[in-house]
């Protein structure tokens, strides 16, 4: 659970994340090159560095973690299309820790965004946020 603490770290943080609007591209590019698994999924992206497609779809990502940030006590209800779409468009096993190789990219990318101000208490509140959006993304899985 996330502590009241936690929640103002990760509000904080996350608007200096979001100035920079290639951070979702950038997580993208690092899951693709440390996991080329996971490109598999994208059989219908241009997965070259620069692509337009991972571009936008970094936004798409970073939108969808802005309104899990404004949702943190209501990730299930906030997640919950984008939780369908996870369910029925990947077909991973197992779906959660797929899901994180995103969540430890999106990290590596913060901490180089953010310097000295990802603490390791950003950091610790951070890992708890993603891994509770990645629990919501896998739910529906069957
Ligand atoms: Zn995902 C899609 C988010 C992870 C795969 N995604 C998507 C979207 C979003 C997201 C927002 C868009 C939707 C619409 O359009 O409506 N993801 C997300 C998040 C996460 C994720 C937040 C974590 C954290 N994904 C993931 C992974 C994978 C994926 C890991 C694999 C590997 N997704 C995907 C796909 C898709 C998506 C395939 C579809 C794309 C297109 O466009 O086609």
């Amino acid at each position: 659970m996330l502590t009241a603490e936690d929640k103002k770290l990760i509000a904080q943080a996350w608007e200096k994340v979001k100035a920079h609007k290639d951070a979702g591209a950038e997580s993208l590019e690092r899951m693709f090159m440390s996991y080329p698994q996971t490109k598999t999924y994208f059989p219908h992206f241009d997965l070259h560095a620069g692509s337009e497609q991972v571009r936008n779809h970094g936004k798409k990502v970073l939108n969808a973690l802005d309104s899990a940030v404004k949702n943190m006590d209501n990730l299930s209800q906030c997640l919950s299309e984008l939780s369908n779409l996870h369910a029925y468009n990947l077909r991973v096993d197992p779906p959660c820790f797929i899901l994180q190789l995103l969540s430890q990219c999106l990290q590596v990318v913060m901490a180089v965004h953010l310097g000295k101000d990802y603490t390791p208490e950003v950091h610790a509140a951070f890992d708890k946020f993603l891994s509770a959006v990645a629990a919501v993304l896998a739910e529906k899985y069957r």
